[in-house]
């Protein structure tokens, strides 16, 4: 496979650009080797600087479940360039976007719209600290909720795919405010509580993990979480970044019957563009400025464009409730068989092969897996065509763009891979 171009690229890239990537996972330092770098993408696949042609399955990290370029969002983004891309002051879409996501996500009452599901989070957080009055949080070990710094803690994501335990550049004070649990452990929650549930204003979770690789909750986890947090006066803030829109139109919380506090929202809700919310309760979300003391600002908060593109996404998923069917069977299709020494998790249209024996069902087990053999996998993969997530802690994606062709290509140079070395 030709990657002269992406080496060049490469090597110009990390002059300027820590690593040469603006977002570490992309470095391919899970994987190794040259990451591609991407000249366009259409439907299912993406083309690189080479001429590579690659069937997608990071899709942007979630945001692309319609596959690249699909007509109603660049329409959208064509008409809502003609008027301007930023004003600084209300617009009417704006509102209409709120007005959806109430529609679609029944818990939550309001919204506030922000560029990142960083920023969404963060947001939460502060806002379940203000209305509580309390400072601590609880997070799961391997679950990323963007790079906050006190979440920073035994998180997933890139910081599990390059080994980063705890991130340097977080005081000890913020970091003290997190405690880091097991994922799918009632009793370490039951525990938590019991010893410190006075001062724990937040319990926050990936209702179905995505960043340790796809782990889905045990039966009764998301359920104890609802009721401890509701005993003990937390609140519970499903972090939907991931999930959103996409494992049911109403996300997790739609497809468990969840009604947490607090959701977070991110990547489809802007269908490719720069955009994230958070919202919930009214009787929480009224305590952030500018009607109550917590604060929170962004200068391209419900920027028109991003806003143009996620109305056009959400509005084609709601008008199109057939996508969830094609992409939950599209999905069982690509896992329906696990090869020797490979345990694969999915949920929907989110999968993971994780490199060692099952099940895997949190951090502890997530980890054990065999790295070396999983980049082995990947770049057998990424030869025949197929781009998978460059970690072995990350979900892959399957959008409504995914033909059955497409996922027969990916099934059989799996086999291949596999058949080569048993
Ligand atoms: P952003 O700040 O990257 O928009 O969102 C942070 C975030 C929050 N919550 C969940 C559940 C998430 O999955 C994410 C970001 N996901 C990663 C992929 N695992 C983004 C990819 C990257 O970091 O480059």
């Amino acid at each position: 496979m030709k990657t002269a171009q992406s080496e060049a690229w490469f090597a110009r890239a990390q002059a300027r650009i820590p690593g040469g990537v603006n977002s570490p996972v992309r470095a391919f330092r899970g994987v190794g080797g040259v990451p591609r770098f991407i000249a366009r993408g259409e439907g299912s696949r993406i083309f690189d600087v080479d001429g590579n042609s690659y069937i997608d399955y990071v899709c942007s990290w979630g945001p692309l479940i319609l596959g690249h370029r699909p007509a109603c969002v660049t329409e959208a983004l064509l008409e809502a360039m003609e008027t301007g891309v930023s004003f600084g002051a209300p617009t009417g879409r704006e509102v209409e976007m709120a007005e959806l996501i109430a529609q679609i996500v029944p818990s939550m009452e309001m919204v506030r719209l922000v560029n990142s599901g960083t920023e969404a989070t963060m947001s939460a957080l502060r806002l379940a600290r203000g209305f509580t009055g309390r400072d601590l949080t609880i997070k799961f070990e391997g679950c990323y909720h963007g790079h906050v710094d006190s979440l920073l803690v035994k998180a997933g994501s890139g910081m599990a795919t390059l080994g980063i335990a705890d991130t340097a550049g977080v005081p000890a004070a913020f970091a003290g405010t997190t405690i880091a649990l097991p994922f799918n452990s009632i009793a370490a929650v039951e525990k938590a509580f019991a010893e410190r549930g006075s001062e724990i204003a937040a319990v926050i979770v990936e209702p179905v993990v995505g960043n340790m690789g796809c782990v889905p909750p045990v039966a009764g986890f998301l359920e104890a979480l609802r009721e401890l947090t509701s005993r003990h006066g937390a609140l519970l803030i499903f972090d939907e970044v991931m999930t959103g829109f996409r494992l049911a139109l109403g996300g997790a919380q739609q497809r468990f019957g969840i009604k947490p506090d607090l959701t977070t929202l991110g990547k489809i809700i802007g269908g490719g563009l720069p955009m994230a919310a958070y919202g919930g309760r009214a009787d929480v979300m009224q305590k952030i400025a500018p009607v109550g003391p917590v604060y929170q600002a962004g200068t391209l908060s419900g920027n028109p464009l991003a806003v143009a593109a996620g109305l056009a996404m959400l509005r084609y998923l709601v008008a199109h409730p057939e996508v969830y069917e094609t992409i939950e069977a599209r999905s069982a299709q690509l896992t329906a068989w696990s090869p020797p020494g490979v345990t694969v998790n999915r949920v929907g249209s989110m999968f993971t092969f994780f490199f060692g024996e099952g099940p895997v069902t949190d951090w502890e087990s997530a980890k054990r897996c065999d790295t070396a053999r999983f980049g082995k996998f990947f770049h057998h993969m990424l030869e025949r065509g197929v781009y998978l997530a460059p970690s072995q802690f990350e979900a892959g994606f399957v959008s409504a763009a995914h033909s059955e062709e497409d996922i027969r290509h990916t099934v059989e140079a799996a086999r291949e891979h596999f058949a080569g070395t048993l």
